[in-house]
C-alpha cells in the first residue's frame, strides 16, 4: 500500500508519529499480518470448548467440526452473533436515550430539555399518542414507553412499532411473509445468541434468516435512538464548520469528544461555553474548544457546528498534535489504544461510560440525574491539562476543510419547500424521474486499515457524482467527505455532473445558500443512517412502490465493524443495493455467499456487491441504479 491514508494531515502526522516512536493503528495492523486465512474466511468456530474448530473450503482437510458443523453453518452462525452485536450496540444507545425520556417525563433528569418540541409532536402523532388534554410530561412519559416496548414486548405477532410505522406497507408485508419482523429487540439479539449455542440452529439460511430479523431490529433500535435525539437535542440544520486536525487551535483548551452518544457531548459543548473564562484565565486566550472526533463528532457537528477533527481510523492522530488536554469518549468504535498514547502525553483521556473503561484512562461516570455536574468536573480535568502541555510536543498541521453538514430528512425536505412549497418532494422525485439525477448512493460505514483510510469513499463518490448520482453519507463516510472538502459547494462545482449541478444549485439558491447544496449531504452518525431511508421511504411512498424498486444503493467502501454488518444486513432486508468494500468473513461458505449475493435478490429484492476496487465499485453501484431504473421505467 502506497499510502496509509488519504486524510490531508495524516501524512504529516504518521512521520511525526514515526520520528517520535508512537505506535498508531497502522504499525499494530502490520504487526498483525499475515492475518489469519481461516478467520478470514469465516470458517474457525469458537462457539464451545471442543474446538477451536476449523475447516478448510479447499476440502484440504477435515471438512466438520467436533460436533459435525460444516462450513455453512459455521460461516452463517459467525456473521449472525456479529449482527447481534451490531444490533446490541446501536439499540443500547437508542433504550439509553429513550429511558432519558422517561427520566425526564418523572422528574429525574432535570438538566434535560426538549428542544424540538414540533418534532415531539412529530413523534407523539407518529405513535398515535393524542397530545389532547395532556401535560407535557405525560406525553413524553408515553412516547418513552410505547418506544421502551420495542425492547419489552412478549406478543411475536406484534411488530416492533418504530420498524412497522417507518416502512412501506408493502415492504412490511414482504418482511412478514419472511417471517423476519422483530417484536422485539433484544429478543431477536437473545433469538441469535440462543440458536448459535452448540446444538441448535444448524440450517445455514435458518440462520440467517434470524440474522436479517435481528438487523432490522438493529435498524428500529436506530431509529428510535435518531428520533428521540432530535427532539431532546434539536433536529438538525444546515450548519457551516471546519474539519481536519487543523480545528484544533493551540491558543485553546482542546477538548476532543469521541464515540457516539450525544446525552453527555450536548453538555460539555454547553459547560465549554459556560466555563470559558476559567479557561482563558488559565492562560488560553482562546478559550475552550471542543472539536469531534468520530460518531460523537458527528452528532455535536449536525446539531452544533462543532468542528471535526477526524473520523474512526485516524483518531490517535488529534493527541499526537501535543495540543489536545482531553480526550472524553462514551462507547463504541474507541480504540483501547487511546490509554497507553495518553501516557505519552499530556491530554487527559476520560471515560465516561459503566460499560466502557479503559485501562490509563480517568473514569468520571456520566449519569443522566448528573449530566452537568459531570460535565463540569470533565471540563476542569481538561483546563487542568492544559497547564501541563508541553509546547516542544505542540505540532498542529494547519490544514482544515470546510464542511456544510446538518441535512437532517427534515432539513432536506425544507430546502426542497423552497421550489415546491405544497409538495416539497416533488422536485426532487420530477429529477430522478427525468434522470437529472440517476439515483441515490448513501455512503456509510468506517474505516480499516486494510485499504488507504478514505480513499475509496473518495473515489467512487467522485465516480458517482460525475453520473449524477446524488451523494448522502453518514458516520466515518461523512468524515471522510468532510475531511476532504467534499461537503462544499467548491466540491459540488468541481466534481458533480452537469444535470446533477444544475438541480444542487436551483435547491441551493432557492434556499437562500447562494450556491449550490454541497456535493455529499452530511445525514449525520451511523446510527443516523436511517435519515436516509426515512427520505426513500417518502420517496418510496409518495410514487407507490416499494423500496427495492428505487434507484437508491447503499455503500460501505470501508467497513469493519459489528455495527456495520447490521446495517449492512438491514439496507439488504429493507430492498437496497449495498456495496461492501472490504471483504466480508464470509467466503468459506457458497451457501452464505449465494445467499447474500443472489438468493436476497429475491427473498428481499435486496442484495451485497463485494467489490474492493474502488473504480469497479462505483462501476457496479453505478449499474444497480440503471438496472433499478429500467425496471421502473425510467
Ligand atoms: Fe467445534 Fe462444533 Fe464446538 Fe464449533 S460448536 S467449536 S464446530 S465442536
Ligand atoms: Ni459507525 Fe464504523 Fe465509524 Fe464506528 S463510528 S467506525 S461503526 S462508521
Ligand atoms: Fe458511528
Amino acid at each position: 500500500m502506497d499510502k496509509k491514508s488519504y486524510e490531508p494531515c495524516a501524512t504529516e502526522m504518521l512521520s511525526l508519529a514515526k520520528a517520535n516512536k508512537v505506535e498508531t493503528v497502522w504499525d499494530r495492523y502490520e504487526q498483525q499480518l499475515p492475518q489469519c486465512g481461516f478467520g478470514l474466511l469465516g470458517v474457525c468456530c469458537r462457539l464451545c470448548w471442543k474446538g477451536p474448530c476449523r475447516v478448510n473450503p479447499m476440502g484440504d482437510g477435515p471438512d466438520r467440526g467436533v460436533c459435525g458443523a460444516d462450513v455453512h453453518t459455521i460461516v452463517a452462525r459467525n456473521l449472525i452473533r456479529g449482527i447481534a452485536a451490531g444490533t446490541a450496540a446501536h439499540s443500547d444507545h437508542g433504550r439509553h436515550i429513550a429511558k432519558t425520556l422517561l427520566e425526564m417525563s418523572e422528574g429525574h433528569a432535570p438538566d434535560y430539555v426538549i428542544k424540538d418540541q414540533e418534532k415531539i409532536h412529530a413523534i407523539a402523532a407518529r405513535l398515535n399518542i393524542s397530545p389532547e388534554g395532556k401535560a407535557h410530561n405525560q406525553i413524553l412519559r408515553e412516547i418513552a414507553l410505547a418506544t421502551l416496548e420495542d425492547f419489552s414486548r412478549q406478543d411475536e405477532k406484534i411488530p416492533c412499532t418504530w420498524l412497522e410505522l417507518t416502512i412501506p406497507a408493502a415492504r412490511l408485508a414482504k418482511l412478514t411473509a419472511l417471517g423476519v419482523v422483530p417484536h422485539n429487540i433484544d429478543a431477536s439479539i437473545a433469538d441469535i445468541m440462543a440458536r448459535t449455542h452448540v446444538g441448535t440452529d444448524a440450517d445455514p439460511v435458518n440462520l440467517l434468516l434470524a440474522g436479517l430479523r435481528g438487523s432490522l431490529a438493529d435498524y428500529t433500535g436506530m431509529y428510535l435512538a435518531t428520533e428521540l435525539s432530535d427532539a431532546l437535542f434539536g433536529t438538525p440544520e444546515p450548519v457551516v464548520t471546519s474539519a481536519n486536525l487543523g480545528v484544533i487551535k493551540a491558543n485553546c483548551v482542546n477538548i476532543a469528544v469521541n464515540g457516539h452518544n450525544p446525552l453527555l457531548s450536548e453538555f460539555i459543548c454547553d459547560m465549554a461555553a459556560e466555563l470559558n473564562a476559567e479557561a482563558i484565565e488559565a492562560g488560553a486566550d482562546g478559550g475552550i474548544n471542543v472539536v469531534g472526533v468520530c460518531c460523537t463528532g458527528n452528532e455535536v457537528l449536525m446539531r452544533r457546528g462543532i468542528p471535526l477533527a477526524t473520523n474512526y481510523l485516524s483518531q490517535e492522530l488529534p493527541m499526537l498534535t501535543g495540543a489536545l488536554d482531553a480526550i472524553v469518549v462514551d462507547v463504541q468504535c474507541i480504540m483501547p489504544s487511546l490509554g497507553k498514547l495518553s501516557e505519552c502525553f499530556h491530554t487527559k483521556l476520560i471515560t465516561t461510560m459503566s460499560s466502557c473503561k479503559i485501562p490509563g484512562a480517568t473514569h468520571i461516570e456520566f449519569h443522566t440525574q448528573t449530566a452537568r455536574e459531570s460535565s463540569r468536573e470533565i471540563i476542569r480535568l481538561a483546563i487542568e491539562a492544559y497547564n501541563r502541555r508541553d509546547y516542544d510536543k505542540v505540532n498542529i498541521p494547519q490544514h482544515s476543510n470546510t464542511v456544510i453538514g446538518g441535512f437532517s430528512a427534515e432539513a432536506i425536505v425544507e430546502a426542497l419547500r423552497k421550489l415546491d412549497a405544497n409538495d416539497p418532494l416533488k422536485p426532487l422525485l420530477d429529477n430522478i424521474v427525468n434522470g437529472n439525477i440517476q439515483g441515490v448512493a448513501l455512503f456509510a460505514g468506517c474505516n480499516t486499515p486494510k485499504v488507504p483510510q478514505d480513499q475509496a469513499y473518495l473515489t467512487i463518490a467522485k465516480e458517482l457524482a460525475k453520473r449524477n448520482v446524488l451523494l448522502l453519507a453518514t458516520g466515518c463516510g461523512a468524515g471522510a467527505f468532510a475531511k476532504a472538502g467534499m461537503m462544499t459547494m467548491e466540491a459540488t462545482e468541481e466534481f458533480a455532473g452537469d444535470s446533477l449541478k444544475a438541480v444542487l444549485r436551483a435547491i441551493g439558491e432557492a434556499a437562500g445558500l447562494k450556491g449550490p447544496l454541497p456535493l455529499v449531504l452530511h445525514m449525520g452518525s451511523c446510527v443516523d443512517n436511517t435519515r436516509a431511508v426515512s427520505l426513500a421511504v417518502a420517496l418510496a411512498n409518495k410514487i407507490g412502490v416499494d423500496l427495492d424498486q428505487l434507484p437508491v444503493v447503499a455503500s460501505a467502501p470501508e467497513c469493519m465493524s459489528e455495527k456495520a454488518l447490521s446495517i449492512g444486513t438491514w439496507a439488504v432486508s429493507l430492498g437496497f443495493p449495498t456495496h461492501l468494500g472490504v471483504i466480508p468473513q464470509v467466503l468459506g461458505s457458497s451457501v452464505v455467499v449465494d445467499v447474500l449475493t443472489e438468493k436476497a435478490k429475491d427473498l428481499t429484492g435486496g442484495y451485497f456487491i463485494v467489490e474492493t476496487d474502488p473504480q469497479a465499485a462505483a462501476q457496479k453501484i453505478y449499474t444497480a441504479i440503471q438496472d433499478r431504473r429500467q425496471l421502473l421505467g425510467i
